[in-house]
């Protein structure tokens, strides 16, 4: 109401040009929403009534219900469409390269914020100089878009209510360029909002991106093709775009005065329905949609309009000469904010009056721009409009679901990898901990090859030593010690050392090469993906840390476990193994505490010896005992070097074997990022699936109430 009463207002009448005046009566009559909706609204319906036998009257309570109905399905799409909007973004938000969803989540929070917005977005699009703007201008009733070539139709034109003529200029969102806002008082703007866009093929950089930009927000797509050269290849490549958006297109055929006027043409009306069908058929072939078309000459519709206006203004002159009272004056029409009654029939005739005329104009018959303005307002009524509002972040909505879906897959197939990758690697590291205990296994069978040599030698050493005739260097019992540790002993702990130090060695030149293997396997298996690896390992609750991607993950574990797997000192731990061992074989051998030692035992048997001599029956059993001696001795010599054998496996176990673990650990640890992050990825995009996947069945229900209470 509020245009109606600043209408009203005389000052601002009074700065109403003559322009604007026109415009208020061009478009206000022929698309008078909102303001008085019922009774304009219904003497227009009227009016085409009689044109249109296919119109229904629907029943008061049927319309109260059905606003319940939009406001309810209103409220759903708009929180079934932000929930999904804000499942996508936390998606997109937390992954490190930019996904592809990144440049369409821009146009669904568009889409969103328009379901929002009061006003219908008409967006008129179609390639330069197509007459996009010479349609508006007709559908408005005066040249307030420039036509042709000049430097504002390289702008979006935004044409939206406003209490007064005005234009200025917003930058663009998107680009370096800016918008042009017209306000025009017309009350059905106050519905409408309409977009007039430079073209699909401006050879301007960057319009393209601006009109594909309103695309994804319209409720409606006007799209305009001209008759001389309808539905070109670029324009082909255009509609594709739009109709992945999901919008509902109606299509206009431009300029089809050219037709008629051309002295070439015989029969204007087969050729016209030749374009016509080759559109039909484009679009139903090429897109899959059987859309409206509506040729139409807006040269002439404009024409018309503009001969109308000064006809009324005549006419209006003539009434008020005439009489006063009859009060429809152009103006004061306007200027009413409620209609008395008994001005409804003047009103109503002014209405009539006015189509009788343009119907009467022969240019106006001519442009049958009649059909499509009887389209926005007939059949583009409240509930078709509620309709294509809802269904346009549906639309939107399902494009990127698609996306989404294309992402999966792809995100799917790379972590299907990253799987493998993980399942080779940790065969790997068992396969690596396999390896390093056999040669442990096979180094432990060489320390028993030389525990038994020393045992020969223990036995050839008493065989030689043990005799009678030995007697008295067998009494110098610490003589007899030195030269068992010199010929039975010496050497073995050195021998068995250096084969501990060359498994300790080995075990780390090992560790090295197969963590190496392992990283390589990664990387060059990865190295085919790894381009289109959406991946990180990002900690949500750490900003901070936005340097971890996939390949970055991998790289760093590599460089890390490298590190760890090399500090493992092998000298100082090969010195410390060994020093164990060699406690263990002189300990075992010669100086086992708590047990009987190898020198013990050999003095306990010269002692034994000497004992018997010194008693003076050398002659009766003594030398009965020095075999038997031998053979005890070298028994115990036995069963000491067992005991000393399995106290080398297990001090070697205990070193090697720890080793072996730690450093299979350390693999494992090495991989565990590049695992998290695996099992990270896997996570995330299938929470996000399975939310998605909430959203679209809710989308086809809303889709589904849509259409069935908005038919
Ligand atoms: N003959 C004829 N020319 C038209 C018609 N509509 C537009 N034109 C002309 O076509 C050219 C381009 O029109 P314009 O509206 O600026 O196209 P836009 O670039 O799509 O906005 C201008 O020279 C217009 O005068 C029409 O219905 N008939
Ligand atoms: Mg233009």
């Amino acid at each position: 109401m509020t245009i109606v009463r600043s209408i009203a207002n005389s000052q601002i009448i009074s700065t109403l040009s003559n322009h604007s005046n026109k415009l208020v009566l061009n478009t206000f009559l022929p698309l008078c929403y909102g303001y008085k909706k019922n009774y304009y609204y219904q003497n227009a319906k009227k009016y085409y009534s009689t044109t249109n036998t296919n119109t229904q009257f629907v029943n008061e309570e049927f319309n109260k219900a059905r606003k319940m109905i939009a406001k309810d399905l209103h409220k759903k799409t708009l929180a079934s469409m932000e929930k999904a909007y804000g499942i996508m973004t936390e998606y997109d938000r937390t992954t490190y390269n930019k996904s592809p969803l990144a440049s369409s989540l821009g146009s669904f929070k568009d889409s969103i914020d328009q379901l929002k917005d009061n006003s219908f977005l008409l967006v008129v699009v179609g390639e330069f100089n197509s007459g996009k703007s010479s349609f508006l201008n007709a559908l408005l009733g005066d040249r307030y878009l420039k036509e042709g070539i000049t430097p504002t139709t390289h702008r979006i034109n935004r044409i939206e209510f406003g209490e007064t003529i005005s234009q200025h200029t917003i930058p663009s969102r998107l680009s370096n360029t800016e918008h042009e806002i017209i306000q025009l008082p017309v009350e059905w703007l106050k519905e409408f909002s309409l977009v007039d866009t430079p073209g699909t093929n401006a050879v301007i950089e960057g319009h393209q991106e601006i009109t594909e930009h309103f695309i994804p927000k319209s409720d409606l797509v006007l799209f305009v093709t001209s008759i001389d050269r309808a539905f070109s290849e670029s324009e082909k490549i255009f509609l594709e775009k739009v109709k992945k958006w999901g919008k509902k297109i109606v299509v206009i055929i431009s300029k089809t005065d050219l037709i008629e006027n051309n002295p070439l043409s015989s029969n204007a009306q087969s050729e016209l329905n030749e374009v016509i069908n080759f559109v039909k058929d484009n679009f139903k072939s090429q897109l899959n949609v059987e859309p409206m078309i509506f040729p139409l000459s807006s040269k002439l519709a404009l024409k018309a309009k503009l001969e109308l206006s000064s006809s009324i203004n005549n006419l209006n002159n003539n009434l008020n000469n005439n009489n006063n009272s009859s009060n429809i004056n152009y103006n004061n029409l306007l200027s009413s904010t409620s209609v008395e009654p008994n001005n409804i029939n003047n009103n109503n005739k002014y209405t009539q009056k006015f189509y009788q005329e343009l119907e009467n104009n022969i240019n106006w018959k001519k442009s049958k721009f009649l059909d499509l303005e009887k389209y926005i307002l007939q059949s583009l009524d409240s509930n078709e409009r509620v309709k294509l509002k809802l269904l346009n972040p549906l639309g939107v909505a399902d494009k990127l679901y698609s996306e989404f879906d294309e992402e999966y897959r792809s995100q799917q197939s790379v972590l299907d990898f990253d799987f493998e990758n993980i399942n080779l690697a940790v065969a790997q590291i068992n396969e690596h901990q396999i390896d390093l205990n056999k040669d442990l296994r096979h180094q432990l069978e060489r320390i028993d090859t030389i525990l038994l040599r020393m045992e020969n030698r223990a036995n050839t050493f008493l065989d030689n030593e043990i005799q009678f005739s030995n007697l008295l260097k067998l009494l110098r019992g610490e003589e007899i010690r030195n030269q068992f540790e010199k010929h039975v002993i010496d050497g073995t702990n050195q021998e068995i050392e250096q084969l501990v130090r060359n498994l300790v060695d080995n075990i780390v030149d090992k560790n090295t090469k197969r963590w190496k293997s392992i990283i390589d396997l990664i990387n060059q298996k990865s190295s085919n993906k790894s381009q289109k690896v959406v991946g990180f390992i990002r900690d949500t609750h750490d900003s901070s840390d936005f340097s971890s991607n996939r390949q970055q993950t991998i790289n760093d574990m590599g460089e890390r476990t490298t590190k760890t797997l090399s500090s493992y000192d092998r000298d100082n731990e090969s010195l410390l193994v060994s020093r164990d061992i060699k406690n263990a074989i002189y300990q075992a051998i010669l100086f086992e505490a708590g047990t009987v030692g190898v020198a013990t035992i050999l003095s306990t048997a010269f002692f034994d010896l000497t004992g018997v001599l010194g008693i003076g029956a050398l002659a009766i059993t003594g030398l009965a005992w020095v075999p038997f001696k031998k053979a005890q001795l070298k028994r115990s010599i036995s069963s000491k070097i067992t005991n000393l054998r399995l106290q080398l496996h297990d001090t070697i176990q205990d070193h090697i074997g720890e080793e072996i673990r730690i450093s299979s650990n350390k693999i494992q640890l090495g991989i565990q990022p590049y695992i998290d992050f695996t099992n990270n990825e896997s996570k995330k995009i299938n929470d996000l699936s399975i939310k998605l996947g909430e959203c679209k069945d809710e989308r086809q229900t809303l889709i589904y109430d849509i259409e069935k209470y908005f038919k």
